[in-house]
């Protein structure tokens, strides 16, 4: 942070000297005053030789934290395509705060980048900083989780997971899995949910329904937010072991919750994938090897790896074209019943 910070200060000196003497040297030059014109003359090199390396795309992007593995993944993905661009990257980290990233995108705006990247890390709320950016004539690029907003003018495109579909996914599994159970003995699924408010878990969970939700075979008997943290997925399954054992299936929405929910089903004695069906969403190497070792029965992947898109976006975008208003990433779905050996290293 600190970094970034005064490297901003001393950039933003820079940039305000470059147009004080760039205003000078016109004036003067208008003026004509030929003798002064070769003390100027110096500056208006230098001038030059910055503006050059001005040219240079500024990407300011606010990330929401590092709770997961797939969070992990997905900010090096960024920082490496940015890098691999000679695109300068100031990255700010909001440590799952809202609060923080609109302050962070309010230091975009003063510093003058030439695109905003941000992942939202709920839907609402936006809005203002989004007119403020606006104002400041900064293209917005929204990435991996989507937001509500009273105008749709004030992004300019956005890329990432399509939640939605990763919740039929989900539903559809079980429906293979459990074709055989009527609706006398309906199967009884604990969902663990990501951030409360935020698009993916709204998406998962919505599409999850779109599939099981009137089928009277299937029966959602909780649903609590785990936060997308592992230690959540852990106190969840604990808490609700000590109520009742009487769950058919597990659907949690990401690996690292359903990494915790499984140690507390290990504790107990509960088989994972056997006792409890398990169906997890994001495909981190640790879900695919508990896939690979019966643990977990379907994978559905959620895709981290949007650097390089999102590097190209914001070319584009830095040029002053318009790019397509929704990009969904290519996500696969891993099941126990695939050629697991086939599945290439995760790299998360
Ligand atoms: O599934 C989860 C992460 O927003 C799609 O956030 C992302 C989710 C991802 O922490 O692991």
């Amino acid at each position: 942070m600190s970094g970034i910070m005064c490297e901003r200060s001393r950039n933003n000196g820079r940039r305000c000297m470059l147009s004080y003497w760039k205003t000078i040297f016109i004036l003067l030059l208008t003026l004509g005053i030929a003798g002064t014109f070769t003390t100027f003359r110096i500056f208006d090199t230098r001038t030059v030789q910055e503006e050059t390396a001005d040219e240079g795309i500024i990407l300011g992007f606010s990330q929401i934290g590092a709770e997961s593995a797939w969070r992990g993944c997905n900010t090096r993905s960024i920082k490496e395509a940015a890098a691999n661009a000679g695109i300068q990257l100031l990255f700010e980290n909001a440590e799952q705060k809202q609060e923080n990233q609109i302050k962070a995108i309010r230091s975009f705006i003063v510093y003058q980048v030439d695109v905003i990247a941000f992942v939202p890390i709920v839907t609402d709320g936006w809005d203002n900083i989004l007119k403020e950016a606006k104002n400041a004539g900064i293209p917005v690029l929204i990435t991996d989780r989507k937001i509500t907003t009273a105008d749709e003018n004030l992004y300019a495109g956005f890329i990432g997971t399509d939640s939605q579909q990763e919740g039929r996914e989900a539903g559809y599994f079980l429906m293979q899995k459990f074709r055989q159970r009527s609706a006398e003995t309906p199967v009884k699924i604990l969902e663990i949910s990501g951030t409360e408010g935020s698009s993916v878990a709204v998406g998962r969970a919505d599409g999850f329904r779109e599939v099981v939700g009137s089928n009277p075979r299937f029966e959602i008997i909780n649903s609590i937010s785990g936060d997308f943290l592992r230690s959540k997925g852990y106190e969840i399954m604990s808490g609700i072991l000590k109520e009742t054992r009487d769950i058919d299936a597990l659907y949690s929405h990401n690996d690292g919750m359903t990494l915790g929910a499984i140690d507390a089903m290990k504790e107990v004695g509960i088989r994972p994938g056997k006792d409890i069906i398990i169906v997890t969403i994001d495909a981190e190497q640790a879900a695919i090897d508990a896939l690979k070792r019966g643990e977990v029965n379907c994978v559905i992947e959620c895709n981290p790896k949007t650097g390089p898109a999102i590097i190209s976006l914001s070319r584009k975008l830095a040029k002053g074209e318009t790019i397509p208003r929704l990009q969904h990433v290519q996500e696969e779905v891993f099941t126990e019943d695939d050629d697991l050996d086939a599945i290439a290293p995760r790299g998360y």
